[in-house]
């Protein structure tokens, strides 16, 4: 009675573990965004392949250890006419050092990839990369092209085919960018200049996400990477150096500055007062897809719901809440979703 229950709980147990097995792996074979076993860039493949040798080497060492188990467990267990305590062994030299040197030679092997993938890709990236500086800040991405006079926000545009060359800079605390299926993570250190360069190939959105812990709406600080065809990222490029379609004399750029919104957001135009900083430049925000580091798509609906209360939506925002009227709430958004 014992035995059997005690079978079925063991059975249970690998049930549980087969079917968590094939679930995390389809999860991470699968196409989807935040898979790393996908890259789209020769510098992501050069990762891959790292996993990908280290995978098998740690394959084989797998079937070996549980092989030797399977067969001491077989061939040494307790038979019918067994009377006794075994064999009792102490110390066995040759196997000490055996067992010292293997893992050594393993741990060699495996530094092998490490050291020629490490070497492919601390060459310096090429000099017709496309420089971009990437401002981690709480909890948002500011994307500047010093090229173009660009400052934007949360959707970063590469261009297919060459090399981004990106210079990762933080104010405040320590962000990581990462974009699973371009390249690996590299942190936002604080007074210390970072770089990361990758050759996006082909065109799409990618999903992106802070992965370091840097505070209270750390989870919410996403961002998307769309890779343009040459001619599309040409045409981007010319919309957002663009002045953006507003003036002083507009009334929606007046609800703006009424509200205060000026305090910390650009809309660059000719002669505009609205040069802040503290939150993302707001010149084309129209054109962009979502709002709020990727936390909502860019309907009039969820830019209602951020304007009316911000740490509502993202705990700790540093955008406040400032109690706007319905009718100041309806006239931003409109103003704001034709700022494209
Ligand atoms: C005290 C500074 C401050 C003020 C005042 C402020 N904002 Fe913001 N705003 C921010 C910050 C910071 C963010 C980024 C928040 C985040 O994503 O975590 C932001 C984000 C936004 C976004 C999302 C932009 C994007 O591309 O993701 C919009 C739209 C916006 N603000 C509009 C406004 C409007 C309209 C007003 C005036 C009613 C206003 N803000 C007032 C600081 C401010
Ligand atoms: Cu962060």
């Amino acid at each position: 009675m014992h035995r059997r229950a005690s079978a079925r709980t063991a059975s249970i147990l690998l049930g549980i573990a087969a079917a968590s097995l094939c679930f995390g792996c389809s999860w991470v074979m699968a196409d989807n965004p935040m898979s790393t076993v996908h890259p789209a860039t020769p510098e992501g493949r050069v990762i891959q392949a790292i996993y990908a040798e280290i995978t098998w080497i740690v394959l084989g060492i797998f079937v070996v250890v549980e092989g030797l188990l399977l067969y001491a467990i077989l061939r040494f267990r307790r038979k019918p006419d067994d009377t006794g305590v075994p064999e009792q062994v102490h110390g066995n030299t040759v196997l000490e050092i055996g067992w010292t040197i293997v893992p050594v030679l393993i741990v060699m092997a495996i530094s092998v990839p490490t050291l020629r993938g490490t070497c492919a890709l601390q060459q310096p990236p090429a000099a017709n990369a496309l420089t971009v500086h990437v401002n981690g800040k709480q909890w948002w991405w500011e994307f500047e092209y010093p090229d173009y006079g660009i400052v934007t926000a949360n959707e970063l545009h590469l261009p297919a085919g060459r090399m981004a060359n990106l210079e990762l800079r933080s104010d405040n605390v320590i962000h990581s960018f990462w974009v699973p299926r371009l390249m690996g993570k590299r942190d936002l250190v604080p007074s210390r200049g970072q770089r990361l360069w990758f050759t996006p190939e082909e065109p799409g959105w990618y999903v992106g996400q802070c992965a370091e812990l840097c505070g209270a709406s750390h989870a919410y600080m996403g961002f998307r990477v769309k890779v343009d065809t040459p001619q599309e990222f040409a045409a981007w490029i010319e919309s957002q150096k663009a002045p953006a379609k507003t003036g002083m004399s507009d009334p929606g750029f007046l609800a703006f500055m009424q509200a205060g919104c000026i305090a910390c957001h650009s809309i660059n135009f000719d002669g505009s007062p609205a040069r802040q900083r503290v939150g993302p430049n707001l010149t084309h925000v129209g054109s962009r897809t979502t709002i709020a580091a990727a936390r909502f798509e860019n309907t009039p609906e969820n830019l209602a719901r951020w304007l009316r209360n911000p740490p509502l939506e993202k705990p700790g925002s540093l955008m406040p809440a400032l109690n706007l009227k319905d009718e100041q709430v309806a006239m931003l958004v409109s103003y704001l979703q034709n700022l494209k």
